[in-house]
């Protein structure tokens, strides 16, 4: 009897795996989508979630998923991610108690395991935020520069040379449209597969520029199919970055190894969790 507390709803480890594997069913329902695979434009989503933040001013990051409103959703990085936003929204409409930015990040966990990649260790406890939290434009990086550009953009999110290398193996997946970037091309013959075949191909293969009227891209003399953009170049260019790359072409497991720090570090920057908040590992539906 008296003032009942309304039962609050504290999802636990079992409902945030039933998110994932609502993710995990889905991502190849539409064969016509790309290659065939959401997993690659999640990937992209949760990284430009996160690749916004800045360790001086504390703003940015993936807590807050303004990227659902405009300026932000608008800014020419962004460009082709509505298309993994709407894919997410049945599943927010399925588990509504879970934030937009806890779901947008799970969402690239998921699909970095569910594309045979590492396991990556999961924190909830992203809080939306409106309209006002949107970060300026420009803070995410520009494929048209080099690697002067590139260490600017990772040092303001806190990464150093190893770590920018690492990520930067995320371009083994999926590709480059030119209705969203302007850029034409998967970089890899897998690019629904987590490997790190992209540091193989950048050392492998020979790269020259591609003849045509869009933005200035590589090509791999060989085939003609892959691409590389000015960035990606610029990580074998770099003395310092090549020898990461090396070490990443030589062994998968260490790339994989790293790599999941990385994006695990990635994912939750900028994210004041409590300290009771204890870390997920979930089971992978494509196993
Ligand atoms: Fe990236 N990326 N990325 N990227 N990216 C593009 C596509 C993907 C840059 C530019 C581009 C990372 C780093 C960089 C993915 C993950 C990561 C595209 C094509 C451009 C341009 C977009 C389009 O046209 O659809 C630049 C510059 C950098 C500098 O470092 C990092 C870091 C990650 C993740 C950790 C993924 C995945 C894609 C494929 C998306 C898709 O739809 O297939």
């Amino acid at each position: 009897p008296g003032s009942a507390t309304p039962k609050v709803f504290t999802p636990k480890f079992d409902d945030y795996q039933a998110v994932y594997n609502a993710i995990a069913n889905r991502l190849e329902e539409k064969d016509d989508y790309d290659d065939g695979s959401y997993g690659p434009v999640l990937v992209r989503l949760a990284w430009h979630a996160s690749g916004t933040y800045d360790k001086e001013t504390g703003t940015g990051g993936s807590n807050g998923a303004t990227m659902r409103f405009a300026p932000e959703s608008d800014h020419g990085a962004n460009a082709g991610l509505k298309a993994a936003r709407d894919f997410l929204e049945p599943v927010k409409e399925q588990f509504p108690w879970i934030t937009y930015s806890d779901l947008w990040i799970l969402a690239g966990v998921c699909a970095i395991q569910e594309m045979l990649g590492p396991q990556i260790p999961y924190r909830p406890g992203r809080q939306d935020k409106d309209i006002a939290a949107c970060t300026p434009d420009g803070r995410l990086p520009d494929a048209s520069q080099g690697q002067d550009h590139l260490r600017n953009i990772f040092n303001r999110m806190g990464f150093n040379d190893q770590e920018i290398v690492a990520l930067s193996g995320a371009h083994a997946l999926g590709r480059c449209h030119v209705d969203r970037s302007g850029y034409k091309g998967p970089w890899t013959f897998s690019p629904t597969v987590v490997t790190n075949d992209y540091f193989k191909l950048l050392l492998d293969e020979k790269w020259q520029w591609k003849k045509w009227n869009g933005p200035k891209q590589y090509e791999d003399k060989t085939t003609k199919a892959l691409m590389m953009l000015p960035t990606d170049m610029a990580i074998i260019q770099d003395k310092k970055f090549k020898e990461w790359v090396v070490k990443y072409a030589a062994d998968n497991d260490l790339f994989f190894k790293d790599f999941a720090a990385v994006i695990g570090k990635l994912f939750e920057l900028g994210v004041p969790f409590s300290e009771s908040t204890e870390k997920m590992v979930f089971k992978p539906v494509n196993a």
